[in-house]
């Protein structure tokens, strides 16, 4: 590949609801500009860009591909992303590293949930869009009716057809040009006249074009109210304006099918006119610890200090690992050594690449914008900031949402046991929205994601890795306490031959809401020393974390121990700890025992017609309802506190309720008493492992 200096480069990503077609749509992109020789296919798993394992086997793409475009002397890097729900962390750093994103939409289903996901990271950015209305070839399709779904979820935008299509579902046959009034039929390479029953569809969508455009440039609009009129060459200028500049909130429209590759040269153009060069981005960063965002501001060359964002990580078991980076200013070299800002540490850098799919090409030098691939760094992971030694920054990372599905992992093989840690610590730094932890209340190892199919897909790499496991649904993590006062006295003694043990604890123990576990003592007359009733704490100590009556941490409890007797001869450390432990449990049974258990707070949004839906099954899942609320796009929104217990799988009730329309976020609240009738049946079926007298 050839060497593309900082004008000479676009960094755009694509993004959009769940099989929107974006990767059939790259896959013509790549054909139209010579790449590939053939179109590849999703059902065939052929495409350049969903080359992943799991992305053939289960034909959709589960993280972004970079595919670098070559076309009229620049080149496009493409940031396809992924569509499906579970993978939003991929489409956050995608939109983040990208200098414009495309939205791609369905012209048969118009706007759907990730359609509404993708437009919010994109203007939470501050990012400028494109939209593609895509698909357009199919039965049902309707290029009217999608923009008007896009024109009635983003009111506060304005949608320009750039391009209008001639003929739609199995008549779809090209686009006319707005802005020339001509047609270019199949994938638009050569243009023809414009089909007369077009002519005054053409003349209205040129008037809008106009004003769009003059609306980007005070000059032009001078002009256009003057003369009624401006020329084309500053329809063209006003709206590469217009689109470069998230701050007018217009958004040129263009119109395809990816997979009958019609539509698609004009896109391919649009990529390079209606986008900006990396340039002119103003980059956002964290000076030293500050956690205020400041701007390094444009124009971003190779001269500048250097400031590259890690924002993807693969690990593959031969090639090991490759860091993907967006260089946003100074220069980066293949052999060079450069600075970690946010760990600290030195890295070499090896043989600099560009990645397109699964194909690494080698590339000496990256120049200020652009975004490549860098082999086997030692202490870097996604979300690093690469920079100048003497220049104390990072850049900002887009937040992640918290976890939703989790599940629980049991090594298969003592193997396997060996290298859990490690292979789930790769997988979880190459992926902020995975996290695992050793569950102390359950003594489970969790592997926490954003929904069954990330988690499958992160185990299918776990897999590759060389790790096997085996999942189950994760415990939920209840704790116990105690509703009441309650007293009791353990005397132990132990005279079977040699030396004998005695020890005698008269304690009570009582709530202590939301303020943990204390000790206290109250012996008056020396009854017990205190060496022995520190002895006593810690046999109480050793209960506390695997509870008394259903194997839970027990927390909230006041002990208080106030009498005793000790013997001249028999009393011993380990007599005052089995008496401490036994009193503890007899009067913690007999205190009011309950189980508490984590309540999170729910956000659910789902199309107003599901609403009724959704609210029945919160009653069944013994959810609180806090409150409702409609969308601007008209939305219904409902705030519960529910607890965990009934959330556990519900990223997939809600998909099957509400057909993928429907999303959530959950965040942990507080710990609540669980309801004795489903308490109940938890403390039996616990068995407590059996404690001796030792
Ligand atoms: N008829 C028709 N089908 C299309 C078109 N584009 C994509 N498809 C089909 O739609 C399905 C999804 O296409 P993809 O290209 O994988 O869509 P995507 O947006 O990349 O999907 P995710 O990345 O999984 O969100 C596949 O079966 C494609 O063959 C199109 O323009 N016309
Ligand atoms: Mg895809």
């Amino acid at each position: 590949m050839k060497e593309y200096t900082t004008e000479q480069i676009r960094n755009v990503a694509l993004v959009g609801h769940q099989g929107c077609g974006k990767t059939s749509l790259v896959e013509a992109l790549l054909y139209n500009s010579g790449a590939i020789t053939r179109l590849g296919r999703i059902e065939d798993g052929t495409t350049v860009s969903d080359w992943d394992d799991d992305e053939r086997q289960r034909q959709i793409s589960v993280s972004t591909s970079l595919i670098p475009i070559e076309f009229n002397d620049v080149k496009i890097n493409v940031l396809d992303a992924p569509g499906f729900a579970d993978f939003q962390g991929e489409v956050r750093n995608a939109i983040r590293v990208a200098d414009s994103i495309v939205v791609v939409v369905d012209a048969v289903a118009g706007v759907e949930v990730g359609t509404e996901l993708a437009w919010e990271y994109a203007k939470q950015f501050q990012q400028p869009i494109i939209v593609v209305i895509s698909k357009l070839d199919r039965e049902n399709a309707n290029f009217e009716r999608t923009l008007e779904s896009l024109r009635a979820s983003f009111t506060d935008h304005k949608f320009i057809p750039v391009m209008l299509p001639i003929g739609q579902q199995h008549d779809f046959k090209g686009v006319v040009n707005v802005l020339t009034q001509k047609a270019y039929y199949d994938a638009g390479a050569d243009r023809a006249d414009l089909p007369a029953d077009m002519a005054a569809a053409v003349e209205d969508a040129h008037r809008e074009l106009m004003e769009a455009a003059a609306e980007a440039d005070d000059a032009y609009m001078e002009k256009y109210f003057s003369d009624g009129v401006i020329s084309n060459d500053e329809i063209r200028d006003g709206m590469r304006k217009a689109a470069r500049n998230h701050e007018l909130n217009t958004v040129p429209v263009f119109v395809t099918s990816g997979t009958k590759n019609i539509g698609t040269y004009p896109v391919l153009e649009a990529l390079i006119a209606y986008t900006s060069s990396p340039s002119v981005r103003r980059v956002g960063i964290h000076r030293g610890e500050s956690t205020e965002i400041e701007y390094m501001m444009p124009p971003q060359s190779d001269d500048n200090p250097l400031a590259a964002y890690v924002f993807k990580t693969v690990n593959d078991r031969f090639v090991g690992t490759q860091s993907f980076v967006r260089l946003f200013s100074g220069v980066l070299r293949s052999d060079s050594r450069n600075w970690n800002n946010t760990k600290g540490e030195e890295e070499r850098f090896g043989q600099l690449s560009t990645m397109r799919g699964k194909e690494l090409i080698p590339l000496a030098i990256l120049h200020a914008g652009d975004i490549g691939v860098v082999p086997k760094l030692q202490h870097t992971q996604t979300g690093d900031t690469i920079g100048d030694r003497d220049k104390n920054f990072t850049l900002v990372s887009p937040g992640f949402s918290e976890p939703l599905y989790s599940v629980a992992l049991q090594p298969k093989t003592q193997q396997d046991a060996t290298k859990i840690g490690s292979v789930l610590g790769i997988l979880t730094q190459a992926d902020p929205t995975l996290r695992w932890r050793n569950d102390p209340n359950t003594s489970q190892i969790v592997l926490e994601g954003m929904g069954e199919i990330h988690v499958q897909v992160a185990l299918s790499r776990a897999e590759k890795l060389g790790l096997n496991v085996i999942t189950e649904i994760p415990k939920v993590p209840y704790k116990e306490t105690i509703t009441r006062k309650a007293d009791a006295t353990y005397r132990h003694k132990k005279q079977s031959g040699g030396a004998g043990q005695f020890g005698e604890i008269t304690l009570y123990i009582e709530p202590n809401p939301g303020a943990g576990f204390v000790y206290d003592t109250k012996v008056t007359g020396g009854a017990v020393t205190d060496q022995f009733l520190d002895s006593t704490n810690k046999g109480i100590q050793q209960v506390l974390p695997t509870g008394v009556i259903a194997g839970y941490p027990v927390v909230d409890v006041h002990v208080v121990v106030y009498d005793g007797k000790m013997h001249p001869v028999d009393s011993k450390d380990i007599a005052f700890q089995i008496a401490g432990r036994e009193a503890f449990k007899e009067a913690f049974h007999e205190a009011g025992p309950v189980l508490q258990e984590p309540i999170m707070d729910v956000k659910i949004t789902v199309p107003e017609a599901m609403m009724g839906d959704i609210m029945s099954d919160l009653n069944t899942r013994r959810g609180r309802v806090q409150g409702m609320d409609t969308t601007e796009t008209g939305k219904s929104v409902v705030n519960a506190q529910i607890p965990l217990a009934e959330m556990l799988r519900y990223s997939n009730d809600l998909r099957s309720m509400t057909g993928g329309r429907g999303i959530y976020e959950m965040t942990f609240s507080h710990y609540d008493r669980v309801p004795s009738n489903i308490a109940e049946p938890i403390i039996k079926a616990y068995k407590p492992h059996g404690s001796s007298d030792e």
